[in-house]
C-alpha cells in the first residue's frame, strides 16, 4: 500500500511518497504532488525506516546501575516515578534552578515536543534552560526581534522569483537549506541561473553551493561583519540606499549613515580577507540589482561577530529596498501562525533580562548559552546544577568543547534523557525514556511552515503503530512535568496543572487544529478556511500561495516600525573595531555537512555511511606543503582545548589558511550503544572548538575560526 507523508529529518519538510507491507516500510519515495517538494527527496529520508527499525533503538526505558554501570530495562512508571522524584528532591533541597533541562535539535521536528515544551519548561521552574539555539541560529532571532520585535520573525527569501541570491555563511546544496525551507535547492538555484538571475556565495571553503555561483567570495573566517560594515560604506558612499516603501516606518537610517561612513574599505579589508574592489562590486550588484535576497546562515551566525553579521545583513536587504517585496526577502503567512500565537500568550521574545551565574552571558528568550552548560554543572554555589534532563540533544558532539561537557556531566546527581538512542550524552544518563519517531507518530511541521519559502501545510497522519514500549514526546514531556508537580517539585501553580491537563486531554491533533483554525487561513470556528479535517483530505498538502509583502502590518514592535539601528548592535561595533586589525598568521578551523550525515545521529544507518570514510580534514595544499604533508595522510589537529587524529584531505576547496572538519562524529566515546556509527567513530569537530569563544553579544557559540596547529602523524 502506498501512503502520503512527510520527512521530518530536515528542514526542507520533503513530501514523502512510503510504501508498507504491514508495518514494514518497503519503499521511500519522493511526493511528486507535494506543492513545495515536488518530489524532491535525499538519502536521509530513504534512512528514516533504517532508525524505526535499529535494533539498537530505545524500545523501553532503561536504568543505570552507577555502581556497575550495566543499564536495564523498566516500566514506565517506574521510570516516571523515579525521575519525579528525583528531580523534585533536587529542587526541594537546592532550588528550582538546580534541574538543567538541554533541548536539541530534533525538538523543533517533533510536533509534540514544540506543543508541549513550553509548559514543561514553565512547570520545572527555575532559569536553567539550554538549547541548540545558542550553537546555531540564535543570532539571527536577536536580529528578529530587536529590528521587527519578535524572536520568530525570522525574513525569508523569496528564492524562486529573486534575482540576486547572496549566501553568507550556507551551504544549501548540502544542508537542504535552513531558515529557508525550500527542499530541492539546486533546482531552485538552477532556475534561478536559467532566468538569468546570479548567485553569490560568502564562504571561506568552496562549498558545492559556491561551485555553482556566479561569483564566490572567500571571506576570511569571521570576517563577515567587517565586509558587510564594507558593503554599508558603499551603499552610502555611492548613493545607493533606497528603502522604497520601508521607509515611510523604518527608524535608524542616520545612525547608520554616521556608523557607514567610519568604514571605508581600506579599514575593513584585512578582517574580511578581501580586497576593497570585490567588496565595492558586491555592494554595487546588490544595490543595482532588480531584486535581491542577502541570506546569511550558519557560518554567519555561529562566530564571535555573529550577532552583528545577522543583523546587518537585514540591515542590507532594507537598504536596497528588498526587505519586504517580491524577490527579495519576506515574511510568511503560515496556516498554523506560531509567530501570532505565541505574541498571543505575551511571548514575543526577550534579551539580557538575565545572566548566566558564572560567566555572565545574556539570557535569550528564556535560554542561557550552550557554551557556558558545563560551567554552570561545574561551579559551586547557589544556582548550581546538579540534575539535567535532556530532550533530543547530543551535546557532547554539538557544544563547543564537548569532552569538558563530557566530564561535567559525569558529575551530577541525576540525569534524565528523553531520546531514541544511549549516545555520547545520554550514556551519562540514570534514566532514558525512548520517544517514537518518523512514520510511527503525527506530524504536522508547527516551525518550518513559518520560514518555508511558499505558504504550504501539510498534515501527516502516524502510518505504523510505534514499537510498544515507546511514548510520543507529547505524552512524555506532559506526563513527567504532572509527576514531578506530585512529587512536589516544580513551580506551583493551580493554571498551569490546569493548562497541562487540557492540552493532554486534546492531544496533538485538537491542538493543530485550533492553530489552523485560528491562523490567517483558517475556519475559525464554523468558517470555510481550514481545518484539521479539511487538510486531511489532502494527503500531499496544500498551496497557500507565494509569500507577498506584509509589512508593517506584520510587525510587532510597539510602534509597528522596524528598527534598523537597535543600541545593542550600535554598541558592539566598537568591540568589532578592535579586531579590524588583527589578521593572525596561524591555521583557523570552521566546520561542514554532508549530505548523507544529518547533526550528530544519523550514523547508525549502514546505507549512509556506507563507502570511503567522510569525517576527514581539508587543508589547502600551500598549507600541506607548509606542515610537509605532501599526501593525504593521518594528522595531529590541536587547539587550546584539546587534540584529534583524523585523516586530511589535500584540497583546494578551503582557502589557505582555513582547515575544515565536519560536525556530528566522534563515536569512540565508550558506553554508547550503536553499533554502525562507533564501527564508523570519525573524531569530534568539538573537541577543537573552545567554549570560551562566544559571542558576547548574543552568547552564541563562536564555532568559525578556531585556531589550530596541525602537523602530520606517520601513516
Ligand atoms: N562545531 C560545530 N558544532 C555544532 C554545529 C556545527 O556546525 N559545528 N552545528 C550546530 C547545530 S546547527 C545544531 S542544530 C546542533 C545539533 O546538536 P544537538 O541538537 O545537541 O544534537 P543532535 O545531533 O541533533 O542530536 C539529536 C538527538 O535527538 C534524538 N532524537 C531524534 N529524533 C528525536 C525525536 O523525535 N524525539 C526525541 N525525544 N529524540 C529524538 C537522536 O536520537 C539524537 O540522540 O549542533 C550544533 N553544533
Ligand atoms: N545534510 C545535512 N543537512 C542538514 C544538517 C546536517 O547535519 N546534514 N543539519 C541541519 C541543521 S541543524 C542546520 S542548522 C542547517 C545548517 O545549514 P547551513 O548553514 O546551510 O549549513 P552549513 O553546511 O553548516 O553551512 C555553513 C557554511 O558556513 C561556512 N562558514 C564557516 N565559517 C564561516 C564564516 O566565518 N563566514 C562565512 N561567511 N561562512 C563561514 C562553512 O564553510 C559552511 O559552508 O543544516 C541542516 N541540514
Ligand atoms: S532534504 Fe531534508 S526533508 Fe528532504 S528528504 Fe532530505 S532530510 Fe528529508
Ligand atoms: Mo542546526
Amino acid at each position: 500500500m502506498k501512503h502520503k507523508t512527510a520527512c521530518t529529518i530536515c528542514e526542507a519538510m520533503c513530501g514523502l511518497e512510503v510504501e508498507l507491507e504491514g508495518d514494514r516500510v518497503t519503499a521511500v519515495r519522493g511526493d511528486r504532488d507535494d506543492p513545495l517538494s515536488r518530489g524532491h527527496i535525499c538519502p536521509k529520508a530513504v534512512a528514516i525506516p533504517d532508525i524505526m527499525g535499529d535494533p539498537d533503538r530505545l524500545r523501553q526505558p532503561v536504568r543505570r546501575d552507577r555502581a556497575t554501570g550495566r543499564w536495564s530495562e523498566v516500566s514506565w512508571d517506574e521510570a516516571l516515578d523515579e525521575t519525579a522524584a528525583r528531580i523534585a528532591d533536587l529542587q526541594a533541597r537546592h532550588g528550582l534552578g538546580a534541574v538543567g533541562l538541554y533541548l536539541g535539535n530534533p525538538t523543533v521536528h517533533s510536533p509534540g515536543a514544540i506543543l508541549a515544551i513550553p509548559a514543561f519548561s514553565r512547570a520545572l521552574g527555575g532559569r536553567a534552560r539550554f538549547s541548540a539555539t545558542s550553537v546555531d541560529q540564535l543570532p539571527q532571532m536577536l536580529a528578529a526581534l530587536q529590528m521587527f520585535g519578535h524572536q520568530l520573525l525570522m525574513p525569508v527569501p523569496d528564492i524562486d522569483r529573486t534575482d540576486l541570491f547572496v549566501v553568507i555563511g550556507g551551504n544549501p546544496v548540502v544542508s537542504n537549506g535552513s531558515l529557508m525551507t525550500a527542499p530541492g535547492m539546486r533546482r531552485r538555484l538552477e532556475a534561478l541561473q536559467e532566468r538569468g538571475g546570479q548567485l553569490i556565495v560568502v564562504d571561506p571553503r568552496l562549498t558545492e553551493t559556491a561551485a555553482m555561483a556566479d561569483l564566490h567570495l572567500p571571506v576570511r573566517p569571521g570576517g563577515d561583519a567587517a565586509l558587510l560594515l564594507g558593503v554599508l560604506h558603499v551603499l552610502f558612499k555611492r548613493d545607493l540606499v533606497d528603502l522604497g516603501p520601508l521607509a515611510a516606518y523604518a527608524d535608524g537610517l542616520e545612525e547608520l549613515e554616521r556608523l557607514a561612513l567610519r568604514f571605508p574599505l581600506a579599514r575593513v579589508e584585512a578582517m574580511s580577507g578581501l580586497p576593497g574592489p570585490a567588496i565595492d562590486d558586491l555592494a554595487q550588484r546588490i544595490a543595482e540589482a532588480e531584486s535581491a535576497a542577502v541570506y546569511g546562515r550558519l557560518g554567519a551566525a555561529t562566530q564571535a561577530f555573529g550577532g552583528l553579521t545577522c543583523w546587518l545583513v537585514q540591515v542590507i536587504n532594507a537598504l536596497t529596498g528588498n526587505l519586504d517585496r517580491v524577490g527579495g526577502v519576506m515574511f510568511t503567512r503560515p496556516a498554523a501562525d506560531m509567530v501570532a500565537a505565541t505574541a498571543r500568550t505575551g511571548h514575543t521574545g526577550h534579551y539580557a533580562a538575565w545572566r548566566s551565574r558564572v560567566r555572565a552571558l545574556p539570557e535569550f528568550g528564556g535560554e542561557l548559552p550552550a557554551a557556558t552548560l558545563a560551567e554552570e554543572i561545574e561551579t559551586p554555589g547557589e544556582g548550581q546544577i546538579k540534575g539535567l534532563i535532556t530532550f533530543a540533544g547530543n551535546p557532547v558532539l554539538s557544544v563547543p568543547n564537548g569532552p569538558r561537557l563530557d566530564r561535567a556531566l559525569g558529575e551530577l546527581d541525576f540525569m534524565v534523557s528523553i531520546d531514541l538512542y544511549r549516545n555520547e550524552t545520554t550514556r551519562h544518563a540514570d534514566l532514558i525514556l525512548p520517544t517514537s519517531f518518523g512514520f510511527e507518530r503525527d506530524h504536522f511541521d508547527l516551525i518550518f511552515n513559518v520560514l518555508a519559502v511558499r505558504n504550504v501545510a501539510r498534515f501527516a497522519p502516524a502510518l505504523v503503530a510505534p514499537p510498544p514500549g515507546v511514548r510520543d514526546d507529547f505524552d512524555v514531556l506532559l506526563d513527567l512535568a504532572q509527576r514531578i508537580r506530585l512529587a512536589g517539585g516544580g513551580r506551583k501553580g493551580v493554571s498551569l496543572g490546569a493548562t497541562m491537563h487540557a492540552m493532554r486531554a486534546a492531544g496533538v491533533r485538537r491542538l493543530v487544529d485550533g492553530l489552523l483554525r485560528a491562523g490567517p487561513h483558517g475556519a475559525g470556528l464554523v468558517g470555510p478556511g481550514l481545518t484539521l479535517a479539511r487538510l486531511m483530505e489532502r494527503p500531499s498538502g496544500v498551496d497557500l500561495g507565494p509569500l507577498a509583502p506584509a509589512l508593517p502590518g506584520r510587525l510587532y514592535t510597539p510602534d509597528k516600525r522596524v528598527q534598523l539601528a537597535p543600541e545593542v548592535y550600535l554598541q558592539d561595533i566598537e568591540r568589532l573595531e578592535a579586531h579590524l586589525r588583527d589578521a593572525e598568521d596561524g591555521l583557523v578551523l570552521i566546520g561542514r555537512r554532508l549530505l548523507r550525515s544529518n547533526n550528530s545521529w544519523m550514523h547508525n544507518s549502514e546505507r549512509l555511511v556506507r563507502g570511503k570514510p567522510a569525517c576527514v580534514l581539508l587543508i589547502h595544499p600551500e598549507d600541506a606543503d607548509a606542515i610537509g604533508l605532501d599526501v593525504d595522510g593521518p594528522v595531529r589537529v590541536r587547539s587550546r582545548v584539546g587534540a584529534v587524529e583524523v585523516p586530511a584531505r589535500r584540497s583546494e576547496q578551503v582557502s589557505p589558511g582555513v582547515v575544515s572538519l565536519p560536525h556530528g562524529f566522534g563515536h569512540d566515546r565508550s558506553g554508547t550503544a550503536w553499533r554502525v556509527a562507533e564501527a564508523h567513530a570519525g573524531v569530534s569537530l568539538n573537541d577543537l572548538t573552545d567554549e570560551l569563544a562566544v559571542d558576547p553579544l548574543t552568547g552564541v557559540a563562536a564555532f568559525s575560526g578556531v585556531p589550530v596547529e596541525v602537523e602530520p602523524l606517520p601513516a
